[in-house]
């Protein structure tokens, strides 16, 4: 069993009071908070080895480049792939998939067919459709049920010979759906297509395992796992690495250069043009060690108790609905209340400390399959308590109170 109390102990930023009440932070789906050590790593990178890495014969640059390359060694068994080099470094899941889809500009022809799941983050959706408008590619939706869960019967006869790319996210930010990616993945394999998966919310919560789900590419953002904003890794497939040109074209992705040709750089340098978010880079981690010295089975039956009390307290509420009543979920309860627009229960309950997202979610499809203009998230992590959600509750009564 988690200490809970300790755990908070370690986020600073949980002590701290907004409009005057006690913060209870459940908008972990759009950044997770940061524990002291996270906070501590990214001032020591500055005060003891900063300097530019892959560059220097000089000795901080050594240190930071051997921090860097640890840390991304470090996040290859954490997800276990097979080399270092198949782990890219990016600013975050947006970096990721845009670098996937920059690469397919060269590989798809007029009529290939791309299948994207009708649960994705726009992220997920937008550089797909840039793509298409590349290359004529075209764009098909894997459809969902009125739980949120995709309908594995479509997705099968979506499929044919035509598909060059599966792409659907692990866990879905909006409803916290968990996605079946094990048995897409194979189906899609079956046809000769690729795979990426969006990670972005699913590694908060659980350890993802590459070469098991034998995914081609997987992407994830550094901020929602305890890490610091701005960092994330594409995990892709060595032979798909060296498929893709690069994204950036830049400094240290090169092996030579002349005006007349350049040859580039082996991975994962290829992808990695200019000088990285080192800090970032290294003090991801920090933040993968602190969640495994949590550990992903504690980490998951926390937060299962809090999925199961929040839903169970939430659906008290005469008029509330919840969207995403799958079986297979994250921590995440995406709700409304009859005749009530989410962004006022947001802004009432914001003003009781209560930090939730309100909106679309950056996934409009899903809010137009249920035609809604948006939802209340409360997306909990580890860190919450059965407390904090009592809280909510009676935050989100009253407000229903004023509002009706
Ligand atoms: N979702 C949310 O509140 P970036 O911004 O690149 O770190 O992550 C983009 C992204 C991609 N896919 C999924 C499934 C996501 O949830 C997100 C980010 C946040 O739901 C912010 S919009």
């Amino acid at each position: 069993m988690l200490d809970i109390q300790k755990i908070r102990a370690d986020f600073p930023i949980l002590s701290e009071k907004v409009n005057g009440k006690p913060l209870v932070y459940f908008d972990n789906g759009a950044t997770s908070q940061k524990p002291q050590v996270v906070i501590d790593a990214i001032a020591t990178y500055y005060q003891e080895i900063n300097a530019n890495i892959h560059r220097g014969v000089h000795t901080l640059s050594q240190l930071a480049t051997d921090a860097y390359e640890i840390s991304r060694v470090k996040i290859q068994h954490h997800i276990n792939a097979k080399f270092s080099h198949e782990v890219l470094f990016t600013s975050g899941t947006t970096h990721g998939i845009n670098l996937v889809t920059n690469g397919f500009a060269s590989i798809l022809k007029p009529g290939d067919e791309i299948l994207v799941s009708a649960l994705e983050h726009h992220s997920n959706i937008v550089p797909w459709q840039m793509l298409c408008e590349k290359t004529g590619a075209i764009l098909k939706v894997i459809p969902i049920n009125e739980e949120g869960e995709l309908i594995m019967e479509t997705f099968d006869a979506l499929l044919s010979e035509k598909t060059k790319v599966v792409t659907v996210n692990h866990i879905s930010n909006a409803l916290g759906i968990i996605n079946p990616i094990k048995y897409m993945i194979e189906k899609a394999h079956a046809v000769g297509a690729a795979v990426l998966i969006d990670g972005a919310q699913a590694v908060p919560h659980l350890k993802p395992d590459v070469q098991d789900l034998d995914c081609d590419f997987y992407a994830f953002s550094g901020h929602k796992m305890c890490g610091p904003t701005g960092t994330g890794i594409l995990y892709g497939k060595e032979e798909w690495l060296n498929k893709l040109p690069p994204y950036q074209g830049g400094g240290e992705m090169i092996k030579e250069v002349t005006f007349e040709k350049t040859t580039y750089a082996d991975l994962p340098h290829k992808f990695e043009a200019g000088t990285p978010n080192i800090s970032g880079g290294i003090v991801l981690g920090t933040a993968v060690d602190y969640l495994n010295h949590i550990g992903f089975d504690n980490i998951q039956k926390q937060e299962e108790k809090l999925l199961e009390h929040a839903t169970k307290r939430l659906l008290e509420i005469e008029g509330l609905k919840i969207y995403g009543t799958g079986k297979n979920k994250a921590s995440v309860v995406s709700f409304n209340i009859d005749g009530i627009h989410p962004y006022d229960i947001g802004s009432i309950i914001d003003k009781l400390g209560i930090a939730v997202r309100t909106g679309h979610h950056c996934a409009q499809p899903i809010m137009n399959f249920f035609c809604i203009p948006g939802t209340i998230r409360a997306s909990f992590s580890f860190y919450n308590t059965i407390e904090e959600i009592d809280t909510m509750v009676e935050a989100v009564k009253k407000a229903k109170t004023m509002l009706s």
